[in-house]
């Protein structure tokens, strides 16, 4: 351990300053963690004043070095680190730690405080992001740098737990980092042997740093996370280290320096108490008055790493200028892509599906559409977990993402749901890139905690979800998606869109990559779908608005009836309403693509969608009733499904389970007549 106070260098005192700011905002809000922030204090201090490139006056330099605090309930940690070094954060800030307004949050939030790089708190996702950061790094790079200055080159750091190496997510993700040898990944590991429940001998006992080797990782071992010089030496060389991610075992004690909680769970997640404060202030020689004290030898010194970092960054302002006088229309490109704007034309080639061409599945629709788009969105990067084929994502005629192909654009993620959602939302962290990814529509379950983070944080991913319903078919219902429309329904600010056919495919596209501040989600289908009569009805460009009238009762007569379909089941529905109206029954139609879309329209666009006063209303889709009686009210009925699916041909599932046109439009007879 380090020698005590009273031999404390300037160095050693900076470090106790992130302790005591730990300690002390933890204590005035009377909630949080101290126990890491004073363990891994040196090591943050280290590779903040050692290794870090960043400039607190431009947050979001493109080519700075990211840091991710992936064990995110050390925000004090983080807090202190910001705030020492020069970003927009106040010693004030910090006292407001917790606190309702605060810029300070118990836990990082992206967006809402300078210099946090992403929202961490649920365990193992910050490391995931990272390695979505580092990719996009590798692949932005590989891309625009050419043969002169490099305007993309950066490291990836991320400071993680015990907790973090404990779920999946982070053994998925390293996996799939040690694949693809992202030498420019480098992550510490607060190795300090301690969780909630108490000792890591409880419920984890394997040897971390053999598995991250057999991942195919550079490891290294630090026995002390006091040695300041060791640290130094130790991510150094991890950055020399450029074929392999890096790992970095530090053992470190939490609550370094307390005399009665160090090395204990009582450590971890609550206020030392006034007491051990004192007592452990006393032990490190620390003053006891005043809280929050921070040296001006101290600022100096965390200042002048600051410093060090607008220096890097005004040089690679330098590189910029001449890479981007070199070749201005890849400048323009690259400029395009960190703007987030979409480039002039980006739309010219996608397709429009004529009804006579034939049914066509909604997947397949997507999939052309990526392939009109790619050649005018160059950072147009994703792929899938293992089902490219069946999801129809690939980009025709560009390579893979690998390390032998780092521009590749296809990427192959494996059998890795979790991580790819979280890997997805580091792509779009990163910036430059406008990612997606891809699986069955009922695997959004292996997905969903980093899909709810993507939500929270905004971030423009977009989601290819295939085999969206009981259409699935023969795999069964573990293959069927029942409930999970009704969940990411739920999902404050997750865009949720099921298209009909396959104009609306493309427009949903259209939707997912202009609506810039949160993700989008495209449910499609396994099986054919006809292609809407666009002559005849409602433009697909309607599901813009989430739901619109796509037929309506004839000669503008008020309706009677309304029908609403999503998806697949619409074909159903205008059947039924065609058969209606040949009856003389004035029925309209309603394509509810988006309950979420639909939700921000003003009360008049859903009055023109849904009078009030017509009641009779008739919802059809292949999944749960949850929530519809929203839109079809007390008098309304549903055609939906409350059980799980079958192992059958899709198309005896739809007539078994009642989603034909006949049943649509029995159901909207008795409706009438009740
Ligand atoms: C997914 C998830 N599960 C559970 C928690 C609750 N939790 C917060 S910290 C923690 C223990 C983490 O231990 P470690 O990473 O060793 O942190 P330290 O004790 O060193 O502060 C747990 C279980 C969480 N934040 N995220």
């Amino acid at each position: 351990m380090s020698p005590v106070a009273s031999a404390q260098t300037l160095e050693e005192r900076c470090i106790d300053t992130i302790r005591f700011l730990a300690v002390d905002g933890v204590q005035k809000a009377n909630s949080g963690h101290p126990g890491m922030p004073m363990g891994a204090a040196a090591v943050a201090h280290t590779l903040f004043t050692r290794h870090l490139r960043f400039d607190p006056a431009d947050p979001a330099w493109p080519d700075r070095d990211r840091f991710v605090l992936s064990a995110g309930h050390a925000s004090m940690l983080l807090y202190s680190l910001l705030h020492l070094t020069g970003y927009d954060l106040t010693l004030d800030d910090l006292k407001a730690f917790r606190q309702w307004g605060s810029r300070t949050p118990g836990h990082p939030e992206y967006g809402h405080t300078a210099g946090v790089e992403t929202t961490t708190g649920p365990l193992g996702q910050g490391f995931a992001n990272a390695v979505g950061m580092a990719v996009a790094e590798r692949f932005l790079g590989a891309t625009f740098n050419g043969d002169g200055p490099s305007v993309m080159a950066h490291f990836t750091y991320v400071l993680a737990g015990d907790g973090d190496m404990m779920e999946g997510i982070s053994s998925e993700a390293a996996s799939f980092a040690g694949h693809q040898k992202l030498g420019k990944l480098v992550v510490l590991y607060d190795d300090n042997h301690i969780t909630i429940d108490g000792s890591t001998d409880l419920a984890f006992t394997e040897d971390v740093c053999a598995r991250f080797a057999a991942y195919g990782w550079h490891v290294q071992k630090l026995a002390d996370g006091n040695d300041v010089e060791a640290i130094d030496k130790a991510i150094a060389a991890a950055k020399a280290e450029t074929g392999k991610p890096s790992l970095i075992a530090v053992r470190t004690h939490i609550g370094f320096g307390s005399p009665h909680k160090q090395d204990s769970a009582g450590a971890h997640g609550a206020p030392l108490g006034p007491d051990e404060v004192k007592q452990t202030k006393e032990a490190r020689a620390w003053p006891l008055e005043p809280a929050f004290l921070v040296g001006d030898d101290v600022k100096a010194f965390y200042e002048e790493a600051g410093r060090r970092g607008a220096q890097a960054h005004a040089a690679w302002r330098e590189r910029y200028a001449t890479w981007s006088a070199a070749d201005a229309a890849r400048a323009a490109q690259w400029d395009a892509a960190w703007s987030g704007e979409l480039p002039a034309g980006w739309d010219a080639d996608l397709p429009v599906f004529d009804p006579a061409d034939g049914a066509l599945a909604t997947r397949a629709a997507s999939g052309k559409t990526i392939n009109a788009l790619a050649p005018h969105l160059p950072t147009l990067i994703g792929g899938s977990a293992d089902l490219a084929p069946s999801n129809n994502t690939v980009i025709k005629g560009v390579p893979a993402q690998q390390a032998a192909t780092p521009a590749g654009r296809n990427f192959h993620f494996g059998v890795r749901e979790h991580a790819m959602a979280s890997i997805g939302n580091g792509l779009a962290l990163h910036g430059g890139v406008r990612p997606y990814v891809a699986t069955f529509f009922v695997f959004v379950d292996y997905m969903r905690p980093a899909m709810r983070l993507a939500s929270l944080m905004g971030l423009p991913v977009t989601y290819v979800l295939t085999h969206d319903s009981i259409g699935v078919g023969e795999d069964g219902p573990t293959h069927q998606p029942i409930e999970h429309l009704a969940i990411l329904r739920a999902t404050p600010n997750w865009v949720e869109l099921r298209p009909a056919d396959a104009n609306e495919t493309v427009e949903a596209w259209r939707i997912a990559l202009t609506n810039g501040d949160g993700p989008v989600g495209l449910m499609l289908t396994r099986q054919n779908l006809p292609t809407i009569d666009r002559g005849k009805y409602g433009p697909a460009d309607g599901v813009a608005k989430g739901a619109y009238v796509l037929a309506d009762a004839a000669g503008d007569a008020a309706p009677e009836l309304i029908l609403i379909g999503s998806g697949s089941e619409v074909a159903l529905v205008l059947e039924a309403h065609e058969r209606l109206t040949a009856e003389g029954v004035r029925s309209r139609v309603v394509n509810m693509a988006s309950w979420q879309l639909f939700g921000r329209q003003d009360a008049a666009y859903h009055e023109s969608v849904l009078p009030r006063a017509c009641r009779r209303r008739l919802a059809v889709e292949a999944g749960v009733t949850f929530g519809w009686e929203r839109w079809v009210g007390d008098e309304g009925e549903v055609i939906g499904l409350d059980h799980y699916g079958a192992s059958a041909p899709a198309v005896t599932l739809f007539e078994e389970f009642g989603f034909t046109a006949d049943n649509v439009y029995r159901r909207a007879k008795a409706l009438l007549s009740r």
